[in-house]
């Protein structure tokens, strides 16, 4: 059919009708789209993590074992997401990686696995290269980084302590090894190799012993940063602000003080494996 022949008006409703056909001819490919909402009533946590971390530290310099600069982006960039998206109760982080807890009774974007997803993830990653240059001064960021994700399901609380428990656990122990490792390189100039088979099958009590008898180092002495890495939540803060306000019957401004309580995300590095912080 010629439809610009028409008139106007018959135009406009033929095709109107010829559109609506198409549309419900197509629109079978919706369902297509598999259901990912997660289980009702569980925690969402989304663990997300550096794409070779390996190489991208190396090419940025990053000092060894642990690299502040490098720490401290990672926390900006999981503070923003918890700021911007919703119903993140608890972050967690070590490393590349970082940990965000969704509430149980969460229902942002229906619970769906991909939205919590791709939102935790696309935030996080731009805001790395949003705020790179605050960290890392004077090293220029050579490619752009990536980050995977991943959405696991939650029951029970005590299901969610152990989940984080393992994550802590993990980077006690890696810390705990790559302390030792990189001492016994940069110190006692022992190949990567030398080092690593002087540390095969040792147990946590022997690189403490290697650590405090060679190197002078109480490993419980080192920050609290790379040994429990960095927990966000929210807490109620006091803001003081100043504001210029004029009063009635007063012809000059004067400034006052102006307390706010406020919902921040802040960081703490302390041990989650024990129950006292959880009880607090
Ligand atoms: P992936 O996650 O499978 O794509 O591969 P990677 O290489 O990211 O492996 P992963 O996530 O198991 O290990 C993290 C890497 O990131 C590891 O090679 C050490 C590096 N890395 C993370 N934080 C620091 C740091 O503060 N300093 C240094 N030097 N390296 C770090
Ligand atoms: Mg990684
Ligand atoms: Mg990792």
């Amino acid at each position: 059919m010629r439809l610009w022949a028409l008139a106007v008006g018959e135009r406009a409703r033929l095709s109107g009708s010829v559109v609506s056909m198409a549309k419900s001819k197509f629109e079978y490919v919706r369902a297509f789209e598999a259901d990912d909402a997660c289980l009702p009533n569980t925690w969402v946590v989304v663990r997300l993590d550096g794409r070779n971390f390996h190489r991208f530290s190396e090419k940025h310099g990053f000092t060894k074992p642990n690299d502040d600069r490098a720490l401290h982006l990672m926390t900006k960039c999981a503070q923003t997401v918890m700021e911007e998206l919703e119903d993140i109760a608890i972050a967690y982080g070590q490393s590349d990686e970082y940990n965000f807890v969704f509430k149980k009774k969460s229902n942002w974007f229906k619970r769906r696995a991909s939205k919590f997803m791709t939102h935790v993830v696309s935030q996080f990653s731009s805001s790395y290269v949003f705020y790179w240059k605050d960290y890392f001064k004077d090293q220029p960021l050579l490619y752009p980084p990536g980050f995977d994700g991943r959405v696991v399901l939650y029951p029970s609380n005590q299901n969610l302590k152990d989940y984080l428990s393992w994550r802590q656990a993990d980077c006690h122990i890696n810390n705990l090894y790559n302390t030792v490792f990189w001492m016994l390189v940069q110190r006692s100039g022992l190949t990567p190799v030398q080092a690593q088979n002087r540390l095969q099958g040792t147990l946590a009590g022997d690189k403490n012993e290697i650590l405090f008898s060679e190197f002078n180092i109480n490993y419980n002495n080192e920050p609290l940063l790379y040994r429990k890495g960095t927990v966000l939540i929210w807490q109620k803060v006091n803001e003081v602000t100043t504001k210029r306000i004029q009063f009635p019957k007063e012809t000059e401004e004067k400034e006052v003080e102006v307390t706010r309580t406020r919902n921040k995300v802040v960081p703490l590095h302390c041990d989650i494996i024990g129950d006292q912080f959880w009880e607090d």
